[in-house]
């Protein structure tokens, strides 16, 4: 490896392709690769678990010592990473002490002073937007300059954690410049990395890559750490950034170069969909071929569906959240409401399209009442028999600036911790809940998931053991 100005480490926290070991990398990471190489900063990004893989024990140390980097970054985006991320940084400042250690994401910037208060081998935590921040970072680190003159840094003078203002945040001039994915950053390579990406999102292998056209949110779920709220607190946003198509199209004039074939669009809010029609209208005319899954919050409208299906191969898929089956708990706990019904409706039109349906659904919601849990149950059920879905669930682990997280009793929830040791501590794995509601507990909340788990997989079919249990 030559020399590099700055390492970007991404560290799992399982070994797994399930999303819960997060194996995918911030898409975010790539863009501030972008940013600071268009600035002439040398830069790599390196995925801890594939390069250990590939090159076995020892080869981290190697690779950095051979790279001789003025700054390491690690992402702690997810808060699932926090106690794998700790031990990755404590490893690395044993080994190299005087080379400066930096987070950041969602995780790191909320939790930004307690981990500087209580980590004493991490130096700084970028808040937010991290874009011109590092590259600020990485010229006083150069030039031996002043780290208060940073944006959005926090970080340690004589032991005194010091916050400076958070100031930057990314603006649509800067999207409309970005040149992403930057995979020719990745190491150990991008095949192994596009074949991961593929694996974690469409369960199989390929060549995948995600591509998200906006940065924040304009939803308010209760449970998300992404949602309006939380775009305001963590990264200073006050709206939704959505990129133009003629940008977008730069990015897939990569990947056409780079031979991908399947390509995940993040479709959280009903005001992407008017982007995605105009860049879907391009993809066709240029016969991209590609195929695609799209994760989507509210119900997309039929000439969506259509548009969709008449874009990508066959084989693509919109993955919907109804989360519940309780149409007055969806009401309470979500933006972009639908009903069962218009579920139901809307599932025919994906049939009828040839649009395969992913269904996500979970419990320990605020609110929940055992009767929801049982609508849950029975729509589960419903679904599974009049529509060719496939249905998962998938656990609600408290986010960190969710407004569940931030005001658990406006909620009817107590937090069992508030500090950043619940995402740290050893148990956080066995228990990972960390809140009871006003009607269930951490050990009720843990059961529903097994007993949605099972009526996910069978249906209607098999009476769960845990049911059994309960
Ligand atoms: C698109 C998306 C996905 C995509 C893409 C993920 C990816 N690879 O980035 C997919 C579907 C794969 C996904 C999966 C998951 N996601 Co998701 N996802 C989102 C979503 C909708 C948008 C994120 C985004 O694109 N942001 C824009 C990019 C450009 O910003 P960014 O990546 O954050 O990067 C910036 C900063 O974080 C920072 N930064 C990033 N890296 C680094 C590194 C350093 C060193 C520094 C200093 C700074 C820094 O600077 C960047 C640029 O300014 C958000 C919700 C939201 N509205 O934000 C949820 C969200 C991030 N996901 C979340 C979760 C929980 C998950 C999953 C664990 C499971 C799940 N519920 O789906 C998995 C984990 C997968 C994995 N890592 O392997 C939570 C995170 C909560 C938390 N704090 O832990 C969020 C907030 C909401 C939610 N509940 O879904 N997700
Ligand atoms: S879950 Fe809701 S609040 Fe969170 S990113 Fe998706 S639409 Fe926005």
């Amino acid at each position: 490896m030559q020399p590099q100005d700055i390492l970007f480490f991404h560290i799992t926290a399982g070994n797994s392709t399930e999303s819960s070991d997060i194996p995918l990398i911030p898409i975010g990471t790539f863009y501030l690769a972008d940013y600071l190489s268009r600035r002439r900063w040398k830069c790599r990004i390196v995925h801890k678990r594939l390069l250990e893989k590939r090159e076995g024990q020892g080869s981290v140390e190697n690779l950095v010592a051979a790279a001789r980097p003025l700054l390491l970054g690690i992402d702690l985006h997810w808060h699932y990473q926090s106690r794998p991320v700790l031990e990755f940084a404590r490893r690395i400042k044993k080994r190299f002490p005087s080379l400066p250690l930096v987070l950041g994401g969602s995780t790191a910037t909320f939790f930004a002073e307690e981990i500087l208060q209580t980590s004493s081998f991490i130096d700084a935590v970028v808040r937010g937007d991290a874009e011109a921040p590092l590259a600020s970072l990485l010229k006083a680190v150069r030039s031996g300059g002043d780290w208060g003159l940073v944006p959005n840094l926090v970080w340690r003078r004589a032991q005194k954690v010091i916050c400076n203002p958070q100031t930057h945040v990314y603006c649509e001039k800067e999207f409309a410049q970005a040149r992403y994915p930057c995979l020719d950053l990745l190491v150990p390579g991008k095949e192994a990395y596009l074949d991961l990406t593929a694996r974690a999102v469409i369960g199989k292998e390929g060549r995948a890559v995600i591509y998200n056209p906006t940065r924040g949110c304009s939803g308010s779920c209760v449970f998300c750490g992404g949602s309006r709220g939380a775009q305001k607190l963590l990264y200073g946003r006050e709206r939704l950034l959505v990129a133009d198509v003629a940008g977008a199209m730069r990015t897939f004039a990569i990947l056409k170069k780079e031979g991908v074939d399947f390509v995940f669009f993040p479709l959280h809010v009903p005001q992407t969909e008017r982007f995605y029609l105009g860049l879907f209208q391009r993809l066709r005319e240029e016969r991209f071929g590609l195929g695609a899954r799209m994760d989507s919050y509210h119900l997309p409208d039929p000439a969506f569906i259509e548009t969709f299906a008449s874009t990508f191969k066959k084989f693509s898929k919109i993955v919907l959240s109804p989360d519940t089956g309780s149409d007055h708990l969806r009401k309470k706990i979500r933006t972009f409401y639908y009903s069962n019904e218009t579920l139901m409706d809307r599932l025919g039109v994906f049939a009828d399209a040839g649009v395969e349906v992913d269904l996500h659904f979970s419990t320990g919601f605020p609110y929940e009442t055992p009767a929801d849990f049982e609508k849950t149950l029975k729509l589960i059920c419903v679904l599974k028999r009049r529509f060719p879905v496939n249905i998962y669930s998938s656990s609600i682990l408290l986010d960190p600036a969710s407004s569940m997280y931030l005001e658990p009793r406006r909620y009817g929830c107590v937090m069992r911790r508030r500090d950043f040791s619940v995402f740290t501590s050893r148990h956080s794995g066995s228990f990972p809940w960390g809140y009871r509601t006003k009607s269930f507990g951490e050990r009720r909340i843990s059961l529903m998931n097994k007993i949605l788990w099972h009526a996910c997989r069978d249906g209607c079919e098999k009476k769960s053991p845990a049911l059994a249990e309960a």
